[in-house]
This record gives C-alpha cells, structure tokens and sequence, in this order.
C-alpha cells in the first residue's frame, strides 16, 4: 500500500445506470461525481499522483477502473470481467496501461474482475464469485507468476459481489473482513478485524501509504482501525454505495 501513483476514470452520466443487486434506484450523477472529487482530492493528499481518465458513456459502470485490470509497479493484467455489460472496458483502458507500465500482460482464458482480488503483502488472493470463474482465477495465477507474484484461488461467500465487498487490508498482517469472511483458512494467518455486521457495507476499505480511506458512514470501523493506530480519513460513499461499490473500486494504484 506505499503507492505512488493512481488511475482514476471520470464518472460519466451513465453512472445512475450502474449495475447493481436490486431494484433500487441508482445515484444522481452529480453525487457520485462529488464522491469522486473527494476520493482523488483524498489520494493527492496523501501524495499520489493522480491521473484521471476521461468518462465514457457506453460504459456506465467503467468510474470501477480497479475491475478491468490489475497493477503492479512492475507490470500491468488485463483481465475480461464476468459482467457482459463491463467486458468492453478492457479494452478501453489497455492503451493508457501500455503507455504507463513496462509490461502489460493479458488474461488468455475465463473471467476476473479486479474486485475480487486482494494484494497482501505475501500472496494475491482471487476470490471465486459471479464475476471470477475457475478458468478465470487459474489464468491469473499464470500472469501473475510472469510478474513474480504468487497467486491464490479463494471462495467469495454468496451475496458477496466481490471477494474485497467483504474485506480490506488495515495494515501488512491485518486485514478487515466482514463476519462471512472471518476464515482462518482464506487468509493465511493475517490478523482478521471482524467488521460489525450494521457496517459490513464498509469493509471495503483502501489502505493508503499511512492512512485507512473509510466511507463516512461507518464510524465504528473507523475506530477499529484506529484502535490498531493507524489513522483514518472518512469519505463519501453513499451514492456509489448505491451501485454496490466501495472505496477500492474506484482506482488502479501502484
Ligand atoms: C458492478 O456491479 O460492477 C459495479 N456496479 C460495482 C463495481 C464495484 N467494484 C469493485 O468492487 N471493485
């Protein structure tokens, strides 16, 4: 998490048409485009450089650029989500990856979105879901031993969208997972903080060279990780929380 740089894409109106697990309304254009403003004012604060792509229209869930691709500093994957509706977004975003990394490899088979995979200081974990097959997780275990990384095939409990929905890194032994995810097994030994349940929609939260990204709605998660004296900074969150995404989703970082 001592990143230095971050890839954002500009939320475009087509955001309120964002997917999501129910018959709810979306967010207004304008709130998630606030929330966005907030997140990337957030991250040159803590002094990243931040790169903001333009929006794309045809692509109302594409503001997600952690989903498409996955980025290290010493190479980039280009993965092909299991939502038919985001599959194009690859292709928009390889180009900027191709000028910003040294190498960039390619999924060759199956389905994984960014969503379900969590970097920790040992090993990538791939969490199985609706949007991450088996094919999938395997061919990115193959890309990451390219770049030196080794990869792990996890379950994503049901009614978890993405393996990090459920869980975030606090810090390089600890990780913040919500009541489904507290699995010894899954986390090789990390430290699990249990996340409350009234909160869980919080878990996905963004460690950030010394500081926790937590959503504004979730104080008790904000005290947990300061109970383990890392500081934390509170964001808006509800409008994108409304299309089932968090705090991670919203950049690539290295
Ligand atoms: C989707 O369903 O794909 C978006 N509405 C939310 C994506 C959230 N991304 C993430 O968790 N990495």
């Amino acid at each position: 998490y001592d990143f230095t740089h971050a890839l954002l894409r500009a939320p475009s109106q087509s955001v309120t048409q964002g997917l999501r697990d129910g018959d709810h309304d979306g967010p207004a254009y304008d709130d998630v485009l606030r929330e966005h403003t907030a997140y990337a004012a957030a991250l040159r604060s803590l002094g990243l450089a931040v790169e903001i792509l333009e929006p794309l229209e045809d692509y109302p869930d594409s503001i997600f650029v952690e989903d498409p691709a996955l980025v290290f500093g010493e190479g980039a994957i280009l993965l092909n989500s299991g939502a038919p509706s985001r599959a194009g977004e690859v292709a928009e975003i390889a180009p900027t990856l191709e000028r910003l990394f040294p190498q960039v490899l390619s999924l060759i088979e199956g389905h994984v979105d960014g969503g379900d995979v969590l970097v920790t200081p040992g090993e990538v974990l791939i969490g199985l879901s609706a949007r991450t097959d088996q094919t999938g997780a395997e061919a990115l275990i193959v890309a990451l031993a390219q770049l030196g990384r080794k990869g792990r095939v996890v379950a994503t409990p049901a009614g978890v969208l993405h393996f990090k929905t459920g869980c975030g890194l606090i810090e390089e032994e600890t990780v913040a997972v919500v009541a489904e995810l507290d699995d010894d097994a899954l986390f090789g030994g990390m430290r699990r903080v249990i996340v409350p349940a009234e909160e869980a929609a919080g878990a996905n939260l963004l460690r950030v060279r010394d500081t926790v990204l937590v959503g504004e709605e979730f104080p008790r998660i904000r005290d947990l990780v300061e109970a383990h004296g890392v500081t934390t900074m509170a964001l808006p969150v509800s409008a994108i929380g409304k299309i089932d995404a968090g705090l991670s989703c919203m950049s690539l970082r290295w």
